[in-house]
């Protein structure tokens, strides 16, 4: 049996037809269902569905043998034990610093509002930038507009978010897509399934590419 993770918002949005195109059709819809571990129509592969952010973790330990993560969150989580073999391609976004515009630069340390804290610390210090970073866990854009924060590290997409709180996008830290992370341990027994699967996902993944290009 192969156990993969996904988690239950845009990625799984994403991530279903591509499964799909490998065989791995969940049978039952989770919008529709409280359950946490999904059947599939292949009766080798089931999916589990949790927190976007806790897919590192499963596969980390063998809870899952696979997983599909942002690059966002797996940067993020700084864990070693994951293969990321695939980029899928899918779930695309930008990782960038955002603040209102044209405020004068800050006296004081740098105050940046994330739940990126790893990757922000990073980020600041690779510019030498003296920057105290606070963790929230949602809603970063409201930090800068009360006084929390002089900037936030977040998502952007459209950027619809960041205009309608009065933000601009300043710099883009890194480019997100959702990749394929496989455990490695499970690499080593359960090898030819997961090469298989790989593989058969590679193959799609660039024949959509060559559909965009
Ligand atoms: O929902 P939950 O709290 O469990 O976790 P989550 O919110 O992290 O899950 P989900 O499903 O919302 O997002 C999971 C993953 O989707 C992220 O880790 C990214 O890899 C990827 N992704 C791609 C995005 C976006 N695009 C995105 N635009 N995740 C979030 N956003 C948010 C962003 O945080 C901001 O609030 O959308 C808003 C910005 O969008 P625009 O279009 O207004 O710019
Ligand atoms: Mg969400």
């Amino acid at each position: 049996m192969l156990t993969i993770a996904v988690s239950k918002g845009r990625i799984y949005q994403e991530a279903l037809p591509l499964l799909a195109e490998a065989g791995i059709v969940p049978s039952v819809d989770p919008d529709k269902s409280r359950k946490l571990i999904l059947p599939t129509e292949r009766d080798d592969v089931q999916l589990v569905i949790i927190r976007a952010a806790d897919v590192p973790t499963y596969v980390e330990y063998g809870a899952a043998d696979l997983g599909i993560a942002g690059k966002d969150v797996l940067v993020e989580y700084e864990g070693e034990g994951l293969y990321e073999p695939l980029d899928l391609g899918i779930a695309r976004c930008r990782l960038m610093t955002a603040g209102p515009p044209g405020r004068p630069v800050a006296s004081r340390r740098l105050r940046v509002a994330t739940k990126y804290v790893n990757t922000a610390k990073r980020f600041f210090a690779r510019r030498g930038v003296q920057a105290e970073v606070i963790k929230l866990y949602g809603s970063m854009e409201l930090a800068p507009l009360v006084g929390l924060a002089d900037c936030i590290v977040d998502l952007v997409d459209t950027g619809n978010t960041l205009r309608a709180n009065g933000l601009a996008p300043q710099e883009l830290i890194m480019d997100i897509s959702s990749r394929l992370v496989v455990n490695k341990a499970a690499m080593k027994m359960k090898h030819g399934p997961i090469t298989e699967l790989a593989g058969h996902l590679a193959r799609i993944v660039s024949a959509r590419a060559a559909r965009e290009r």
